[in-house]
């Protein structure tokens, strides 16, 4: 009885001094396991007489279940500790950024789009899209191109093998839109166009933003109005800008939009050739022909509309040189972007 009480003493005492889940487990094995020292004591209950086995086995197995709660005591703080260490050691700053990830961005024409959808949201105009594969009808037909007319020549189109095509300009999205809807509309139309033409300055897909007002009473002046308002939103400055007489089938009469340089501010420099004005966008109004062909009545209605490429405008915003370095995807060139 004496001993037993010595071996649980000396057992509980190994238990405290356990500093870590290991050791305790070595320590449990020792004591409890199918050799340990309590586990022997067991075995030699047959060597006692059996009168007094029933009481010596239930001090033994007393004995055993103390430990037993002991370690599991000792288990459950050992854990507790293990978890605390953790956390103060490997203190995690959520907000770091990454090691070697670098920051996206928006490109330039995105955030040039971005702009200019603002700017025309908040001049009552809706945003409209439309499919990049269109049919002679919406892209040319409607827009009051004549069949096999030389004004066809002028977009250089991509035909796929059975007729359809890639759209030259944005336009087919106004039809669609004058179709479904009908006048009064209000919209722009920002999106990839397509054509085959590559240099310096051309590229083969560029973006492109045109506009359509369609009402009762709308004028070449509301016309001169809008596109002048945005230009110096845009820009955020006070330029000017003339129209120059133009032709485009969809538009009578037509015009071309220059603004003066926002590089030397109509003084003249290399990039605007000396002139002091930049051409930057295509307008006129709506003709007839289109109107009546995307179901609005033409006596009633009258409408503008007007073109610019977003490549162009971001160019002269952000002050880019070369048209190519947009289709490029070269990160140094695009980092510059990094904030929106
Ligand atoms: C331009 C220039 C002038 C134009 C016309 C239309 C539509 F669908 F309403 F007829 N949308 N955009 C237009 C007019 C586009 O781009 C240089």
């Amino acid at each position: 009885m004496q001993a037993l009480t010595a071996l649980v003493e000396q057992a509980l005492a190994e238990v405290g001094g356990c500093t870590d889940l290991g050791a305790l487990d070595a320590t449990r094995v020792r004591w409890l396991g199918k050799k340990g020292a309590l586990t022997e004591q067991l075995k030699s209950l047959g060597g006692l007489a059996a009168a007094e086995r029933p009481a010596a086995g239930a001090r033994i197995n007393e004995a055993k279940a103390r430990l037993q709660a002991a370690i599991e005591a000792r288990r459950e703080q050992l854990g507790r500790e293990e978890i605390e260490r953790a956390l103060a050691a490997g203190r995690i700053d959520v907000t770091l950024p990454g090691r070697g990830e670098m920051r996206g961005g928006l490109h330039p024409v995105t955030k040039a789009r971005l702009r200019i959808e603002a700017l025309f949201r908040a001049a009552g105009f809706e945003v409209a899209t439309g499919p990049e594969i269109e049919d002679d009808f919406h892209n040319f037909e409607a827009l009051n191109f004549p069949p096999n007319h030389p004004a066809r020549a002028m977009h250089d189109t991509f035909y796929f093998p059975g007729g359809k095509l890639l759209r030259t300009h944005t336009s087919p999205v106004q039809i669609r839109a004058m179709l479904e809807r009908g006048a009064p509309i209000a919209i722009i139309a920002p999106g990839r166009v397509y054509r085959c033409d590559s240099d310096m300055t051309h590229s083969p897909m560029f973006h492109q933003v045109e506009g359509l007002k369609v009402d009762e009473g709308v004028s070449f002046a509301n016309l001169k109005a809008i596109l002048h308002g945005f230009l110096q939103a845009f820009f955020e400055r006070d330029l000017a800008m003339r129209l120059r007489p133009s032709f485009f089938p969809f538009t009578e009469p037509s015009a071309e939009v220059d603004m003066s340089c926002v590089f030397c501010d109509g003084r003249g420099c290399r990039t605007c050739k000396y002139t002091g004005w930049l051409e930057i966008a295509g307008c006129g109004m709506v003709h007839p022909n289109v109107l009546t062909a995307s179901g609005i009545d033409a006596e009633r209605f009258s409408g503008y509309a007007f073109g610019a490429g977003i490549d162009r405008l971001a160019m002269l915003r952000y002050g880019v040189s070369d048209l190519r370095l947009f289709f490029e995807s070269d990160l140094r060139f695009l980092e510059q972007f990094r904030t929106l």
